[in-house]
């Protein structure tokens, strides 16, 4: 892709934003970049760009603005549907994501990883494999950092494992994985994304320029991610962890096994795996599937799997204090992510959730707690709705907070020996925090805090 004197706009001046800037002004463009934050709120990133050559437009999105760019970047968390976007579009110019600018810069193989959840786990572990298997590897994308940074600093002979996002897949066009997995597809992002099968349809996007050579991983044990094979022009491997599969990755005797037509070879035991749940052995079965396409030696796979310890913020182990365990897993940022959290425990809970709100229903998540979640403390936006759905089903053991520290005071008080306590919202942090991973740290502070005053 020519980039040179090419004036582009980059939306959003955040984490992508600002590597978005640094990577374009290095390969010489003419860059603007425009936030509807003021400058006093972006002071931080408006100082790692001092000294290049790049004009900010802070404030808001003034729809003038469209006319300048021979095209722009946008941030994954800016909506497609602002005026000053629109118009850009409409005049036939492209508006793109960074992933998408990533993939047209760079020569290095792409393995891309989506989903509802289990994304991070996912990606972070097939990492782990290829970099087991000796080959130099970068983790990137939705998981924190921007696709674009590894991207321009690859070789052809490295490996790109990127987390994707809807958000960041509905600014592609030319984006094609090498192979690329759908873990799940459930309700989420619907304030954004409006229907279920809006978005959907977007996950579907990560399959939509493969060709034969390539190879689409999917969940045969959920419908939505596996009706996606009907769309693909890639070779599908399927994973499951209840069925045992003609072609993909699967659980038999206890043992994680690949099967391609007569071939099929042992990975590891499943009961090997230090990650928890069956949600973990499903993104286990998907980074194996991934990896193996890829032509990555079985031991490489089977020794990354024993080895692999999770990532943190998901259902990170924080500490026991009085005989209670503190779980953080501050990265459950819907109430599907968060029903597997409960469903992963195997001591009773008081959870810990609410936060910013998305749209979504919390009927369902709270049907799942069965007789294992005790008690519940809420914060956050959602918290009064939370409360509804959990009075629904009975449940009488409510307590409303206002921050992280009472949170914990309060689920302390109601735990006793032997009970979990979990961090899991089942909501994005957005109304309280910056994001997930500064309310996970908030949440180890405060159970740090609890540690010191015992
Ligand atoms: N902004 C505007 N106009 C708007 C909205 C926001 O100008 O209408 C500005 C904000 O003022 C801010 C910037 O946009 O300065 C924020 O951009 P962003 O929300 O895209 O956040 P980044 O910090 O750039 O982080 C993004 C991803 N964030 C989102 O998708 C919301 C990060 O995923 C990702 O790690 C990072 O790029 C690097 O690729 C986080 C996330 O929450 C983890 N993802 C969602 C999820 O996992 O559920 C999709």
């Amino acid at each position: 892709m020519d980039i040179r004197d090419k004036k582009v706009l980059v939306i959003g001046l955040a984490v992508s934003g600002l590597q978005t800037v640094k990577a374009l002004h290095g390969l010489g463009a003419r860059v603007k970049v425009n936030d509807r934050k003021n400058e006093a709120e972006l002071k931080e990133a408006i100082s790692a760009i001092k000294g290049l050559n790049v004009d900010c437009v802070l404030g808001g999105h003034p729809t003038e603005l469209a006319d300048w760019p021979d095209f722009a970047v946008i941030s994954p968390g800016i909506p497609m549907d602002i005026p000053m976007v629109q118009r850009i579009k409409e005049s036939g110019r492209e508006v793109i994501s960074e992933v998408e600018l990533a993939y047209r810069l760079t020569a290095t193989p792409i393995v891309a990883i989506t989903g509802t959840n289990g994304k991070t786990t996912t990606t972070a572990l097939t990492g782990e494999i290829f970099r087991r298997s000796g080959r130099s590897t970068h983790v990137a994308g939705n998981i924190g950092t921007p696709l674009i940074d590894a991207a321009i600093f690859s070789q052809p002979s490295d490996i790109l494992v990127a987390e994707i996002s809807s958000f960041q897949l509905e600014g592609i066009r030319d984006f094609k994985p090498r192979a690329a997995a759908v873990l799940n597809i459930t309700p989420d992002h619907l304030d954004r994304h409006k229907t279920f099968d809006n978005y959907k349809a977007l996950k579907a996007r990560v399959f939509e320029n493969q060709g034969p050579d390539d190879f689409a991983v999917l969940n045969a044990d959920e419908p939505a991610a596996a009706s996606l094979a009907d769309g693909c022009r890639a070779r599908v491997l399927y994973f499951s962890r209840k069925r045992i599969m003609d072609t993909g990755a699967f659980v038999e005797k206890g043992y994680i096994i690949i099967k391609r037509g007569k071939s099929s070879e042992r990975i590891c035991k499943a009961s090997d795996l230090r990650i928890l749940g069956d949600h973990n052995l499903e993104n286990a079965l998907a980074a194996a599937a991934l990896a193996w396409s890829m032509e990555v030696p079985v031991k490489a796979i089977g020794d990354a799997l024993k080895s692999f310890e999770g990532v943190e913020h998901r259902l990170e182990y924080v500490d026991t204090v009085n005989g209670v365990v503190y779980i953080n897993d501050s990265k459950g940022t819907n109430p599907d992510a968060s029903a597997r959290a409960v469903k992963a425990m195997d001591r009773p809970i008081v959870l810990i959730a609410g936060g910013y709100d998305k749209g979504g229903d919390f009927d369902e998540f709270v049907d799942g707690f069965d007789d294992k979640v005790k008690g519940v403390v809420l914060l956050g936006a959602t918290a009064e709705k939370l409360k509804s759905s959990c009075r629904r089903v009975g449940l009488n053991n409510i307590y409303m907070v206002k921050n992280m520290r009472e949170a914990v005071e309060r689920a302390a008080l109601m735990a006793e020996e032997g009970d979990t306590v979990l961090l899991s919202p089942a909501c994005a942090s957005w109304d309280m925090y910056k994001n997930f991973e500064e309310r996970g740290k908030d949440f180890k502070e405060a159970v740090g805090m609890l540690r010191r005053n015992t």
